[in-house]
């Protein structure tokens, strides 16, 4: 057969680049970026490439896997199903729903059928014992969002293609591709700002790749972002350079904010985060000063003690320089798929509540449904009613990824049941009794419906598979709905159908019951009727996009979006530039913004009270992300890991001198949690105080099946993170600024003195 090229939406980060595929049977010859593409212009980095090695990997998981006393065993899927349905039912039955926990990890948002699928699973399972990657991740962004316009993911995006000037904090987007900032080829979307005229700055205790091609960077001591912040917006105050301009009209809280802001002189702060109180008066000045501006915070600033307060603070900057909302400075995503701040009546809302329920052990309260992940270990291992003795893991590594993860290997390991719906027998999968596997990426449709919703363009792009799946495996919306019926006492075959259409109609049901809806009023089996043939993913993506904001409301605007007319545009469709929403977006219940709600400014006395303090001289550690990484699940594929080992404990020339250190030598690193070796490389890209070792390492455990990973294993960095360490508003994990002491390893110790 001559090759052929399919075009495909890559799902493996936030930058959801197009890609042309190069296709020889059921094989892939080649993958390069589409240059065709209306949105990410031919951009592709190397794990794109690698898509076609998930694809192929003969590690990956093509049939479930059962654990016995004697090791692991291909099953059927109906062995699985009996498994499942033998062990897990009983438990159900004894100790209720909350004893199984779940945990979704971060391709549950990148595969679309998961994405679609698992919170059927979620509903139908009905534990409050529900945990997810968000707490060690983006969680206080959205408690922020939710409060301020009512909505989770409510994000203000930095519109990258027409700002002035852009600080970043605590992100490295020339490595992690931006993340909620979907702008495929960031890197070139940032030269171009520079271009034109304008400045970008990076706030970050290391000298990034980003940093290295900015117009300034700073240093800033891990954790104390909220209190840079706060500096700036005391000087937009006392130099009368805070101008909200129409955007004031729609906001309460800013004298509030005035007076809050009294205590966090530049002055004050200046000495706690390593930056002049002149250089942050003068970054309040350039921010005011600027035609546009947007002040971008992410990962760092998210994974640390005031994460909120750092995730609100841009906002309250962006209100007062005038920049919210206003081209070029940070607007909101007008998505075709539609969201919460596209629901419902424009500009108001029921707004978010959190706290409905607490977490048993801590005391926690949940969020957005979803508990703590840093409290995931304790919940399993404290008897008592509620405890947790069964879990799913979804698209998750939570051994890797989550604080101690140490802790949570172990407590795995006392769970009675525990099933994981993986492509890999991994660090975690290995401690489930089933394992049920996803299809390779490449057999999947692909529609990003979380991060269309925050991307610099209002844009849409759909990728059906690319390859038919195996006949006998199922799609995973497949596995979710027959595990959905056994959880409704359905039995372990019940007809995946006939659960699709319930789940669809339901959908549809709601959405008619909206007196704004395109479809109000509309009779729910006629909407679901002009739906077929499609089901699954693809029938809920078609209806989502004929009911969104560019829909063509089953007739009502023939000219409008259907998944037929983007399955007609392979390359996508743009509906251009972000445009001004406010009040239309907000869906607080007062339809203003809430620049001050009472929980943060609750939490600004925290705030105050860390300024004496300055740690007691440990070292602090930070993550980094890698090109050739991502997060913990595709090492296993030659090219992403050939060269030097990458795991490296990064260290200032200084800190290696007086700890009696040099490059290449193996530093033991100890924290509260546990202690991880690792080889150190010494650069003076580290602020003074501060190491980095990154994350998503640590693949030695010799039962997983991962025959590359296992021969660049590094070290898990989450054996050093403090499950005792979180955001108390929004209770994601602390993993920036992690306190610790750097030795040479004794290992290494002996070694030097056998040569001598
Ligand atoms: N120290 C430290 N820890 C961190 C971070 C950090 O910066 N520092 N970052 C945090 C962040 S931002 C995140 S998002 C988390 C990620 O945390 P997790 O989501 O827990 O971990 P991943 O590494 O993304 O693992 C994804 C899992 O999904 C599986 N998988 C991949 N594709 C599919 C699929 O299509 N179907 C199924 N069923 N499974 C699939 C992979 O095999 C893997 O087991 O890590 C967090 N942990
Ligand atoms: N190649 C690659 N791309 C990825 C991923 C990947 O694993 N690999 N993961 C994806 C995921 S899940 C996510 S969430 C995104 C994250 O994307 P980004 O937010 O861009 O994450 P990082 O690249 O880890 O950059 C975080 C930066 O924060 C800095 N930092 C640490 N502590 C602090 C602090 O206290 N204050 C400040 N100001 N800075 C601090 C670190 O030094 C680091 O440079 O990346 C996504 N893209
Ligand atoms: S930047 Fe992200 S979306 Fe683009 S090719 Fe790389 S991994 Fe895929
Ligand atoms: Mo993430």
């Amino acid at each position: 057969m001559a090759p052929e090229t399919k075009l495909r939406i890559c799902p493996l980060c936030e930058a959801t680049c197009g890609l042309e595929l190069t296709i020889d049977g059921r094989r892939v010859t080649a993958v390069r970026g589409d240059t065709k593409d209306t949105f990410s212009e031919g951009y592709i980095c190397p794990k794109g490439v690698a898509l076609q090695d998930i694809d192929s990997d003969p590690d990956r998981l093509r049939t479930p896997m059962i654990r016995r006393t004697d090791g692991w065993h291909a099953a059927t899927w109906d062995e699985a199903f009996a498994e499942i349905q033998k062990r897990l039912l009983p438990i159900i039955e004894r100790d209720g729903r909350n004893a199984v926990g779940v945990y979704l990890g971060n391709p549950s948002v990148h595969n679309t059928g998961l994405a679609i699928y698992g919170q059927v699973l979620l509903r139908a399972l009905g534990s409050s014992n529900i945990f997810s990657a968000t707490t060690v991740d983006q969680m206080p962004k959205q408690v922020a969002s939710a409060a301020l316009f009512g909505t989770g993911l409510s994000i203000p995006i930095p519109d990258l293609d027409r700002t002035h000037y852009l600080m970043i904090l605590g992100a490295n987007p020339l490595v992690s591709n931006g993340s909620l900032l979907t702008a495929p080829n960031i890197g070139e979307r940032l030269k171009r700002i520079q271009k034109r005229g304008g400045k970008i700055v990076v706030i970050d205790p290391r000298k990034t790749e980003t940093a290295n091609m900015a117009d300034e960077h700073q240093f800033i001591r891990p954790g104390t972002d909220a209190h840079f912040l706060f500096a700036i917006v005391h000087t937009l105050f006392e130099e009368n350079l805070s101008n909200p301009g129409v955007i004031g009209e729609f906001t309460a809280g800013i004298d509030d904010i005035r007076a809050l802001s009294k205590q966090f002189s530049p002055e004050t702060v200046a000495e706690k985060c390593g930056i002049s109180a002149q250089d942050i008066r003068r970054f309040a000045r350039e921010l005011a000063a600027a035609p546009s501006a947007s002040v971008y915070a992410r990962i760092g600033t998210c994974t640390q003690e005031f994460g909120t307060l750092a995730s609100w603070l841009p906002e309250v900057i962006h209100v007062l320089t005038g920049n919210l909302d206003r081209p070029g400075g940070a607007m909101f995503t007008k998505p075709a798929y539609g969201g919460g701040n596209t629901k419902g009546a424009p500009g108001k809302g029921r707004g978010f509540r959190m706290g409905r329920h607490k977490t048993r052990v801590r005391g926690l309260p949940e969020i957005f449904g979803e508990q703590p992940v840093a409290c995931l270990a304790e919940e399993i291992e404290t008897p008592g009613t509620g405890q947790i003795r069964a879990m799913f893991t979804v698209a998750g590594n939570p051994v890797l990824s989550t604080p101690n993860g140490a802790r949570l290997a172990k407590a795995l390991d006392t769970l009675e049941f525990m099933v994981s719906l993986d492509v890999y027998l991994n660090e975690t999968s290995r401690h489930a009794h089933v394992i049920l596997p996803g299809l390779s990426p490449l057999e999947n449709c692909h529609y990003d419906m979380a991060f269309s919703q925050l991307a610099i363009r209002n844009a849409a792009r759909f990728s059906p598979p690319v390859f038919a799946k195996p006949a006998d495996a199922p799609f995973e919306w497949q596995t979710i709905l027959r595990l959905t019926g056994l959880l409704s006492g359905a039995g372990p075959n019940c007809d995946t159908n006939m659960l699709d259409d319930m789940v669809m109609l339901n959908l549809i049901e709601r959405e008619t019951k909206l007196e704004t809806s395109l479809i109000a009023g509309r009779d729910a089996q006629e909407i679901l009727a002009a739906l077929a043939p499609r089901r699954g993913p693809e029938r809920a993506i078609d209806f989502m996009l004929r009911t969104g904001p560019y829909g063509e409301g089953f007739g009502k605007d023939p000219k409008g979006l259907t998944l037929a007319k983007l399955e007609a545009a392979p390359h996508g469709i743009d509906f251009g530039p972000l445009e001004e929403r406010i009040p239309e977006v907000l869906r607080t219940p007062s339809g203003k913004i809430e620049l001050a709600p009472d929980f943060i400014v609750q939490d600004v006395r925290r705030l105050a009270a860390s300024l004496g303090g300055n740690g007691n001289g440990d070292l602090l550690l930070v993550g980094r992300r890698q090109l050739r990484s991502c997060n913990s699940w595709m090492h296993n594929t030659p090219r992403l890991v050939s060269g030097k080992p990458r795991c490296t404990l990064l260290m200032n020339p200084a800190d290696a001198e007086s700890l009696g250190l040099a490059d290449a030598d193996t530093a033991s690193v100890t924290s509260r949690a546990g202690t991880v070796q690792a080889p150190i490389e010494v650069t003076d890209e580290m602020m003074p105080g501060v190491v980095s070792l990154p994350h998503g390492w640590g693949h030695e455990a010799a039962d997983m099946r991962l025959s590359v990973a296992r021969n660049h294993a590094g070290v898990n960095s989450n054996l050093l993170t403090d499950e005792y360490h979180l955001d108390p508003i929004s209770g994601n994990a602390v993993l920036c600024g992690i306190p610790v002491t750097v030795k040479l390893s004794s290992k290494a110790r002996e070694r030097e003195a056998v040569a001598k």
